[in-house]
């Protein structure tokens, strides 16, 4: 039966990278995340992820994680699915969400951000 295990190094077409540790027998797993892009003023620090992942057997699994940005007041949620490329490589499709912080309520319309990732294994 064909796999989908998160476990290992993963590159994005925005040339960030994501290290997941070990998914635990419920589909549970936490990792590093190495953005390639930012606009804070900030530099770049690794950020935690901690996410989970279904267990199916047919290499076709759903997911999701969230990533807590170490160097900004933000936080990212990513969900996504893995499939097979053309050469049977693994490809992670996935959608995520942005929130950035606001100072107000009334700044709250501004406050997320989407956007589309595919993610390649490493290695
Ligand atoms: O640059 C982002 C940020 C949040 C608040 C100030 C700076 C943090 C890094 C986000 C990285 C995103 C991309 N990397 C990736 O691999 S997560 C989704 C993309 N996929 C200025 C205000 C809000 C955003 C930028 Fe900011």
């Amino acid at each position: 039966s064909l796999q989908c295990d998160l476990t290992g190094w993963w590159e994005n077409d925005l040339g960030s990278k994501m290290h997941v540790s070990k998914v635990d027998s419920q589909g549970n797993f936490s990792g590093k995340y190495y953005t390639a892009v930012s606009s804070a003023q900030k530099p770049i620090e690794p950020s935690p992820l901690i996410g989970s992942q279904h267990l199916d057997e047919d290499g076709q699994c759903t997911f999701g994680f969230t990533v807590n940005w170490k160097f900004s007041d933000s936080t990212a949620v990513f969900t996504g699915q893995c499939f097979a490329g053309e050469g049977g490589e693994e490809v992670l499709q996935s959608t995520w969400l942005l929130r950035e912080k606001v100072d107000s309520l009334p700044s709250d319309w501004k406050a997320t951000r989407t956007g589309h990732n595919v993610f390649t294994r490493l290695g």
